[in-house]
C-alpha cells in the first residue's frame, strides 16, 4: 500500500508537470505559484534531483528586477483561473501577479543542493544571486518594525485565514466593481473564501496595478499592510539556510547575518501576551489580530524556542482528530472546512514538523507526520483536509501534497532512512 501511494504521488507530479514547472492542480491553478513550486522541486528531489533544479530555476524566470520572485507566473494562457493576467496588470514577461508569496525556496533549495553537492554546484552558483536578491527585496519592500509585512493576504499563502479578518474590514470595495470567480465553480463554495473576502481581494489588486505596482506608493497608501508571524518565521528560517548557501558557493555572509539578527529580534514584538501566541499585527491600527493559527507554531521552523507555544500546540493536537487545524479549533472563527480557516494542510504541517523535530520535539513532529500520513492514506492527496473528520477539501490530485508525501510524510522515508 505504501509503495502504492509513493507511485501515485509521482504519477500525481508528472501529470500536472508542464515540462518546466508544475500546476498546483489542474483546472483551479493552471498556473506557477510561487512556493508550490518550492515544494514540488523538494518532492521532485526524492526522484528526480535534475526536474527539481528546474523546478526553482523555472520560478525564478519571473523574477522582477527589483528582486520579487511574484506569486503566481502566468507561463502561458489559460481562461481558467480569476484573476488571470489581464486583470493584474503588471507588464512582466512572462506575464505575472503582483505581490509575492512565502520564501520557502531558500530552505528547499538547500535540501536539493545538499543531496548532491557536485550535480548542485553550478546550479547553485546560478541561483545563488537571484535568491539573495528575493531576501533583499523584502528587506527593502516588506520589512517594517523588525518584522514582515504582507501587502495582501494572497502574499502570506492563507488567503481567508482569521488573522486578516480585522484589516481586511477596513478595505473600501465600493470600486469593485462585476467580475466572475472560478474558483466556485471547480470547487464546493463551503470550502473556498467567502464574496465579502474575494471583493476585498480585488479591490486590493485594483489599487496595487492603479498604482503600477510601486512598492512606495503601495507601502503608504495600500489598502493592506499587516505584519505577518507565518512570513517573518519563514523568511528567517530561509536566511539561515541561505547563509549555508553562501557558504557554499563562497558568497560574504554579513549581509544575511544581519538579516537573522533583525528578524530574531524583531519577532518578539508579534508576540500577543493576551492570546498568548505569535499573532498578525495591522501595521495601520496597530491593532493585534487576536487569531492563534497555524502560522503562530511556525516558530521551531524559525529555530526560535517557545514553551507556551507548545502547551498550546499539545492543547490543540487534543482538539481535533487530525493535526494540525490551519485555526485554533477553540476559537468561534473556527471553520473546519474553508480554505485557511480550520483545515489541515500538508505543506504547513510538513514546515511545523520539520522545526518540531530540528528543535528536539520529537513526539509533536511524529505525531504531525503521523497524521499527514494519515490523511493522505484515506482521503487522497487533496489540497487540504478537514482536521475534524479528516474528509478531502479543495483541489484534488494536488502537486504539493504528493510532494511532502514522498519527501516527508511516506512512511517508506523511514523504511529508507532506518
Ligand atoms: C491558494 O491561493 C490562490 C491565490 O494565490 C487562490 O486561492 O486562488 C493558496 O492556498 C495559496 O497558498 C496557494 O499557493 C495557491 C495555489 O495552490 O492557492
Amino acid at each position: 500500500m505504501t509503495t502504492s501511494l509513493d507511485e501515485q504521488a509521482r504519477n500525481i507530479m508528472r501529470r500536472n508537470d508542464q515540462g518546466h514547472y508544475t500546476m498546483p492542480t489542474n483546472g483551479l491553478y493552471p498556473y506557477q505559484w510561487n512556493w508550490d513550486s518550492a515544494f514540488a522541486a523538494f518532492g521532485f528531489a526524492t526522484f528526480d534531483l535534475g526536474r527539481a533544479w528546474v523546478e526553482i530555476e523555472t520560478l525564478f524566470s519571473g523574477q522582477w528586477e527589483n528582486g520579487m520572485v511574484p506569486h503566481i507566473i502566468f507561463h502561458s494562457e489559460s481562461s481558467g483561473y480569476f484573476p488571470g493576467p489581464d486583470v493584474w496588470g503588471t507588464e512582466q514577461s512572462p506575464p505575472t501577479s503582483g505581490i509575492s508569496q512565502p520564501p520557502v525556496a531558500a530552505t528547499f533549495t538547500r535540501a536539493i543542493f545538499e543531496q548532491n553537492p557536485e550535480v548542485g554546484l553550478n546550479h547553485l552558483k546560478d541561483l545563488f544571486p537571484k535568491l539573495l536578491a528575493w531576501h533583499r527585496w523584502f528587506f527593502e519592500c516588506r520589512f517594517e518594525n523588525g518584522v514582515i509585512v504582507v501587502n495582501h493576504p494572497w502574499e502570506s499563502g492563507r488567503d481567508n485565514a482569521p488573522e486578516w479578518d480585522e484589516a481586511m474590514g477596513n478595505v473600501d470595495t465600493s470600486g469593485v466593481g462585476e467580475y466572475t470567480r472560478n474558483d466556485t465553480s471547480h470547487v464546493d463554495p463551503h470550502m473556498r473564501p467567502n464574496q465579502t473576502d474575494y471583493d476585498r481581494f480585488m479591490a486590493i489588486v485594483y489599487a496595487g496595478r492603479d498604482c503600477g505596482w510601486n512598492e512606495a506608493n503601495m507601502s503608504e497608501n495600500g489598502p493592506f499592510r499587516v505584519a505577518d508571524p507565518g512570513m517573518t518565521f519563514i523568511l528567517l528560517r530561509a536566511n539561515k539556510d541561505l547563509l549555508a548557501l553562501a557558504e557554499a558557493v563562497g558568497a560574504n555572509t554579513s549581509e544575511i547575518q544581519n538579516w537573522i539578527q533583525a528578524l530574531e529580534a524583531g519577532v518578539q514584538q508579534l508576540w500577543n501576551p493576551e492570546i498568548q501566541a505569535y499573532d498578525a499585527l495591522n501595521i495601520r491600527t496597530g491593532k493585534f489580530a487576536g487569531s492563534m493559527s497555524s502560522a503562530s507554531f511556525l516558530c521551531w521552523y524559525a529555530g526560535i524556542q517557545n514553551e507556551t507555544a507548545l502547551i498550546e500546540f499539545n492543547r490543540i493536537a487534543a482538539a481535533v482528530k487530525y493535526t494540525f487545524p490551519s485555526h485554533d479549533p477553540d476559537s468561534e472563527r473556527f471553520e473546519p472546512f474553508r480554505y485557511w480557516r480550520g483545515p489541515a494542510w500538508g505543506i504547513v504541517n510538513t514546515l511545523i514538523g520539520i522545526g518540531l523535530a530540528e528543535m528536539g520535539h520529537q513526539a509533536q513532529a511524529e505525531k504531525l507526520r503521523g497524521d499527514t500520513a494519515k490523511l493522505i492514506e484515506q482521503s487522497g492527496f487533496a489540497e487540504y483536509f478537514n482536521p475534524v473528520d479528516g474528509s478531502p477539501a479543495g483541489g484534488m490530485d494536488f502537486t504539493w501534497t504528493a510532494a511532502i508525501w514522498l519527501a516527508w510524510a511516506s512512511p517508506s522515508l523511514q523504511i529508507k532512512g532506518s
